[in-house]
């Protein structure tokens, strides 16, 4: 069985994250549909329960059409830390199987666990006890794919869901993938499907048997790329170091606002939300990005480089305002966003070193206290003085109708923004 597995990869991913936590947690949610996100007019679906799937909700999904297409949905508004509590918990359960664990977001992981069928059996025991782990420890579902590439164990695990076990063992790729649409190869989205589909490719079948030349004469990059997916190639290994990720904050603004004035405040909160998220998954982050979204859509990012690795909103926030002179502020904006980058583990010795100086640690002093204040009494305790985003007493926003954490590997989301722009 060894040698017919070069590598055994595992992609697991917890279903419905969100709202399978809120239905948890809430017994009076359990088999209605849940949609996870903020009321707010302009506010998207953050996630949806499988029963509000079957209508047709789902990820990303303006609010407002989610109740429409599901009236009886019940409306929870996210509560993050809850969701990091979890996901802390599963990639321990995760770590547990295998030192070699890269975390894609909060609910999804890929584990390496080549060499590990002594300790724990077949590619499918693997699964399941993987599977019965997370159950023990969140009282959670989670989908588990398996198979000797990254990219047929995440299509294999999506493709399970519900509550899925799906192994894929290496002679079984290819009638794996064959009848799947494009869509499902890595880097075919909204822009490039139709591209292909004009050219008649429409199966992952079609791309494998299309002239790999003339795929790349045609889409550059993104050729080389989908014909070796759809072939099953795929040499990339499971990344436990953390240098590449990233921990992201966004909002979209339920009103649009003009100039670097209006942005602060919005800078400022998802700088404090970032820190809190790199201090409790101790990282430090040496690079910082500003994401901008103008009201006709235009996406602008500028990032710069931090002298000192940091996991403290202040440094965090004060990059970001260096940086906003180098935006066009000529229109208004949708969406404003702070990502840390360039991460590196805060317990790393190196740094230690690098961190000996008193002013640093009392922020680091400061820092945990919020955080230890903001864990007993809620998020919204503690409010800076210049915050002028307008939450309520609640610690519900007014004006934010949607954001997004973002914990990626930068790796993986470089390359599907590059190849869904890339064939243009
Ligand atoms: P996903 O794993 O993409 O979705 P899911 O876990 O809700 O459902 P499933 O995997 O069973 O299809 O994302 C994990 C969580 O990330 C999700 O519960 C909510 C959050 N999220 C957003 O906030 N916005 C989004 O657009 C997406 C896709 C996810
Ligand atoms: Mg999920």
């Amino acid at each position: 069985m060894a040698s017919m597995w070069p590598r055994i990869i595992v992609h697991a991913d917890m279903d419905a994250f969100y709202a399978a936590v809120e239905q948890r947690d809430d017994p009076s949610l359990r088999g209605r549909p849940v949609v996870v996100g903020h009321p707010g007019p302009r506010s998207v679906v953050s996630t949806a329960s499988y029963e509000a799937r079957r209508f047709g909700v789902g990820s990303a999904m303006p609010m407002a059409e989610a109740r429409r297409r599901c009236p009886e949905a019940i409306v929870v508004i996210p509560r993050f830390e809850q969701y990091e509590e979890v996901s802390r918990r599963i990639m321990e359960v995760f770590r547990s199987f295998s030192p070699d664990v890269e975390p894609l977001s909060l609910d999804e992981a890929f584990i390496d666990m080549t060499g590990a069928e002594r300790l724990f059996g077949e590619p499918e025991a693997m699964a399941r006890r993987i599977k019965q782990g997370v159950r023990e420890a969140t009282d959670l579902a989670v989908s588990v794919g398996v198979s000797a590439t990254k990219y047929v164990a995440k299509v294999a695990s999506d493709l399970g869901k519900p509550d899925g076990l799906l192994v894929v063992p290496p002679d079984s790729v290819l009638a794996f993938l064959d009848p799947l649409p494009i869509a499902r190869l890595w880097g075919v989205g909204r822009k490039a499907a139709p591209r292909l589909e004009r050219l008649g490719l429409r199966t992952i079948r079609d791309v494998r048997e299309a002239d790999r030349v003339w795929l790349e004469r045609t889409f550059g990059h993104l050729g080389t790329h989908i014909h070796a997916l759809a072939k099953g190639e795929d040499p990339r290994p499971v990344v436990s170091s953390r240098t590449r990720q990233s921990v992201g904050h966004e909002d979209t603004l339920a009103r649009d606002i003009r100039g670097p004035d209006a942005a602060k405040p919005w800078l400022l909160g998802a700088a404090d939300r970032v820190a809190e998220r790199l201090r409790a998954g101790k990282f430090l982050a040496s690079g910082v990005r500003v994401k901008l979204k103008t009201a006709s859509f235009r996406l602008m990012t500028r990032q710069r480089r931090l002298d000192v690795p940091t996991d403290s909103a202040d440094p965090l926030y004060k990059a970001a305002l260096g940086i906003l002179p180098e935006f066009d502020w000529s229109e208004p904006l949708r969406l404003v966003g702070l990502t840390a980058f360039d991460l590196v583990g805060a317990s790393d010795p190196l740094q230690g070193q690098l961190f000996g100086q008193d002013a640093r640690r009392k922020q680091a002093d400061l820092d945990k206290t919020v955080d230890a204040l903001r864990a007993r009494f809620g998020r919204d305790v503690i409010r800076r003085g210049t915050d002028g985003r307008g939450h309520d007493r609640d610690g519900h926003d007014r004006d934010a109708s949607d954001r997004k954490e973002s914990d990626r590997k930068e790796s993986d989301r470089d390359e599907s923004d590059r190849h869904e722009s890339d064939p243009s």
